[in-house]
């Protein structure tokens, strides 16, 4: 089977609170986590685009939930990170409201769910990952970072840190300044699209069934009511 690839990747639009979505698509992936963990370096590596999404040293860069367009056929969107100390309280309220109806939405059907390698989850990547499981969207663990501990301990290290975020035991080691899972991750993504995909298919054969039944059904009462009339 041809392997699955990135070949194409743009921005598409910024939505802030109380905006619309674009136009849904049968797939879209959603990369969430704290701050500076590494979101947006994430998607820059993976479309080999060191511009597509704004990284910054400082915490706290995006702000709005950003849509990215790839293969031209599904999204990947990259979130505001929490944990930023440094935000006000009507930030975080804004935070809170942004992200929640984002996860109420219906409109992410995977989430990456990023925790940094060297790190134990924070509260609030436990929240977070409390959110995912209630909102019953699937996700995949990654962990950032990978380049900052040695190669011998990155699987155990990402796997501790899922199971400390209370998801089972597993999650894609991976680093954008070195390409470290960089193809796990790609492979990943091709799967959840082509689930998707087969998803919306099985969707729009079952609605096709269910109008000609109904379209079916309408003819027969017709012609039992002329019959009777007759
Ligand atoms: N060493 C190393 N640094 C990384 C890696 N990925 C990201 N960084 C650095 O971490 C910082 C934050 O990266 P971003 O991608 O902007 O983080 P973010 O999660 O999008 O942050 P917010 O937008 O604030 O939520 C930047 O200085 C990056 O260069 C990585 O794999 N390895
Ligand atoms: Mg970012």
């Amino acid at each position: 089977m041809k392997q699955f690839a990135i070949n194409q990747a743009s921005f598409v639009t910024s939505v802030g609170q109380g905006q619309g979505y674009p136009a849904p698509l049968a797939c879209e992936i959603a990369v969430v986590g704290r701050s500076n963990v590494g979101k947006s370096s994430l998607i820059n590596c993976l479309t080999n685009n060191r511009k597509l999404a704004k990284t910054s040293q400082t915490p706290g860069k995006t702000r709005l939930v950003n849509y990215f367009l790839l293969n031209n056929a599904f999204y990947l969107v990259d979130l505001p990170g929490y944990g930023f100390a440094k935000r006000s309280k009507d930030e975080q309220t804004e935070w809170g409201d942004l992200i929640g109806g984002y996860m109420q939405s219906g409109r992410p059907k995977h989430l990456f769910l990023l925790v940094d390698i060297r790190h134990e989850p924070s509260p609030e990547d436990r929240q977070m990952f409390q959110w995912t499981l209630h909102a019953g969207v699937p996700f995949t663990v990654v962990a950032t970072k990978a380049d900052k501990i040695s190669k011998s301990q990155r699987m155990i290290a990402a796997n501790k840190a899922a199971k400390l975020l209370g998801a089972p035991a597993f999650a894609i080691p991976f680093s954008a300044e070195e390409k470290i899972g960089k193809d796990a991750l790609i492979e990943r993504i091709g799967q959840i699209f082509a689930d998707a995909e087969g998803q919306a298919q099985r969707q729009a054969e079952t609605e096709l069934l269910f109008a000609s039944a109904a379209e079916a059904f309408a003819e027969m009462e017709t012609a039992q009511a002329d019959e009777e009339s007759e």
